[in-house]
């Protein structure tokens, strides 16, 4: 019926597509193969279309600019949906829908959503190619944004289908419309029993490019439990030691908390014989390997990073990543053809600009609450290929992944966290990370700066009732014969007149190297003191050597009130009891012995 969909060998990708095809009807058809003829062709078409913009070829070359519509500029948590026969399996963390009523719902709108349009056919892989970990996906959109993206987010084209072989059924179906952007037609739904995602009614980032939030951590986590690895919001990075040692952590901070930055870092003057090796910024996945450690992948190929607050201070490696090939989304467009955004290096341009909206801008200009108004969209992101940045660890793609020594767990709180503590064992661990807060960032629609539980910085991302994935992580531990030590990180806790105690950024690795201390050599003892929260640094342990930061300031970085904690420990219950019966007890075990240590 379809004659270009005849290229496709495998069986089950074929007739999938068929179904999708017959409802969207497109006017034609298009199967990605991943070539630079095809980005030419695909990013000329964009071009004409309007749908991107070149920037500056000196400066930037292979740089294009994107606006997203201006009520379609992050990820849509209240319009995100499980799909499970069981409305329990979504648990009470999850927007839940019948997959009959969610289908017949969106059929509504994907029926000749594509009538006149290209149906663009994205084969990918998550993973290093060849990787026993990896996995396949195809994305249907009728978005080239889309389909320019995930070029540079996955490993896409010919050679997934590839890697899926002809007969496999072992592949995300993920289906997307860009539709007419309507927000009270916008649904991104997951059904993880049928391993398929459908997305209609947005372009931007986490609701469309269907590889990243939707199967690699959404469907992803469903599927790990069931073949017992991890799907987790997690960056990977190695801390390599003045003496050529490499330790790799992993670390699970909230959208917007600084999981690229950190994962990109640059050693601070008085640390200069370290060296980071960033392996992902944003998601891993994980397995226990044949020696009994936990070993981590990176499935994605690229970044999909938050622009403001970037700069040649805050991220080195990332300014330079996104020199060239990158996708900038919802920045300021200067007359140059060069971008801007709050706090670049650059002055703010006085003329010629226009802010993402497309609009002539100049910094003075305010809001009509007297606020000023922003050039960038705060949720405005970068997209670039991760190969092109300069910590990338040589060993990012190994198909083995890379061993974790730790996991960090760290929200933005303005209070009460302290700057690093350390887990006593694993199922306290898993507690702290069950009980993680942070405020709410730019990533997410909803109220900004509110406190609110995000239990491993997944409670956006959990494809499952999360009382099952607490007891998933206090399994696996069990099963994990040599696990890694677990600790919490808050570099956001700010003094009485608000502002941040701890430089953070580069000098975070005065922290990670405490950490690495403990993880791997943790017969020592005299740097670090139980508390009732866990183990914290002695205040000599942590290098403060030319840094601004006071003995005094440390003190309170790393202080510990108790009656804050106290009200910490009753506030998690408003989020715990949501579970009732299904909340593993450890849970209540570890909640139980911090309200009687305190
Ligand atoms: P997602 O891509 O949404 O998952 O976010 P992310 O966790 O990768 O966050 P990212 O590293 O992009 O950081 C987001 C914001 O946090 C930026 O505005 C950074 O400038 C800020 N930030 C990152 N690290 C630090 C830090 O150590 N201290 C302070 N004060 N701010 C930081
Ligand atoms: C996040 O919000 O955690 C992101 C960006 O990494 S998005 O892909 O839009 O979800
Ligand atoms: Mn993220």
């Amino acid at each position: 019926m379809f004659d270009e969909l005849s290229s496709i060998e495998n069986p089950h990708v074929r007739s999938w597509l068929e179904e999708v095809a017959t409802l969207t009807k497109p006017s034609n058809i298009h199967i990605c193969d991943g070539s630079e003829e095809e980005k030419a062709a695909l990013t000329a078409q964009a071009l004409d279309a309007g749908e991107l913009e070149e920037l500056n070829k000196e400066e930037l070359p292979g740089c294009v600019l994107h606006r997203t519509a201006q009520n379609d500029v992050a990820r849509v948590e209240h319009l995100t949906f499980i799909c499970t026969n069981e409305e329990k399996a979504a648990g009470p963390n999850n927007n839940w829908m019948a997959p009959n009523e969610a289908k017949e719902k969106a059929s509504k709108i994907f029926d000749g959503v594509m009538e006149g349009r290209t149906m663009y056919v994205v084969p990918y892989v998550m993973g290093p190619i060849g990787s026993p970990y990896s996995k396949v996906g195809v994305e249907v959109t009728d978005s080239i944004y889309v389909v320019l993206n995930m070029r540079i987010m996955t490993r896409m084209g010919s050679r997934a289908l590839d890697q899926l072989g002809p007969d496999s059924e072992d592949f995300n179906r993920g289906l997307h419309s860009t539709a007419d952007r309507n927000p009270d037609r916008r649904y991104i739904m997951h059904f993880p029993e049928e391993n398929t995602i459908w997305s209609v009614g947005s372009g931007y980032g986490g609701n469309v490019l269907l590889s990243k939030k939707c199967f690699a951590l959404r469907i992803a986590s469903w599927l790990g439990r069931k073949e017992g690895w991890m799907a987790e919001h997690m960056l990977i990075l190695g801390i390599e030691d003045p003496e050529g040692r490499t330790t790799y952590v992993a670390a699970a901070f909230p959208s917007a908390c600084g999981k690229t930055n950190l994962a990109m870092l640059i050693p601070p003057e008085s640390m200069k014989g370290y060296k980071i090796w960033t392996v992902g910024d944003d998601i891993a996945w994980m397995h226990i390997g044949d020696d009994g450690r936990l070993w981590a992948i990176n499935p994605e190929n690229g970044f999909f990073g938050v622009v403001p607050g970037t700069n040649m201070k805050t991220n080195p490696n990332a300014m330079i990543t996104v020199q060239k090939n990158t996708i900038y989304t919802n920045v300021v467009l200067k007359s140059d053809g060069t971008v801007w955004w709050e706090s670049h290096d650059d002055p703010a341009p006085t003329e010629g600009a226009l802010d993402w909206k497309g609009n002539p801008w100049t910094p003075d200009m305010k809001e009509e609450d007297g606020s000023p108004k922003k050039g960038a969209q705060p949720n405005s992101r970068f997209t670039a290929p991760a190969s092109q940045c300069p910590s990338i660890a040589p060993n990012w793609e190994d198909p083995k992944g890379v061993p974790i020594s730790a996991i960090i767990f760290g929200g933005r709180r303005a209070r009460v966290a302290p700057l690093v503590y350390e887990a006593r064992d694993w199922q306290h661990g898993v507690y702290i990370g069950a009980t993680m807060a942070s405020e709410r960032t730019a990533a997410q629609y909803g109220k900004q700066g509110e406190v609110r539980r995000d239990p491993m910085a997944m409670l956006p991302f959990c494809g499952y009732n999360m009382a099952d994935y607490f007891q998933y992580w206090l399994d696996i531990g069990k099963r994990i014969p040599n696990p890694p030590k677990i600790f919490h990180v808050n570099w956001f806790r700010t003094d009485e007149e608000g502002k941040f105690l701890w430089p953070g950024f580069g000098e975070n690795l005065r922290v990670l190297e405490w950490i690495v201390d403990r993880a791997t050599t943790p017969e020592k003892t005299e740097n670090a003191q139980e508390t009732p929260i866990g183990l914290v640094p002695t205040t000599s342990s942590i290098n403060i050597e030319g840094l601004e930061t006071t003995q005094e300031q440390l003190e309170d970085l790393l202080k510990i009130d108790p009656k804050e904690w106290k009200a910490e420990v009753e506030s998690q219950n408003e989020f715990l009891d949501k579970f009732g019966e299904d909340l593993p007890k450890e849970i209540r075990e570890e909640q139980g012995k911090l309200k009687d240590a305190l």
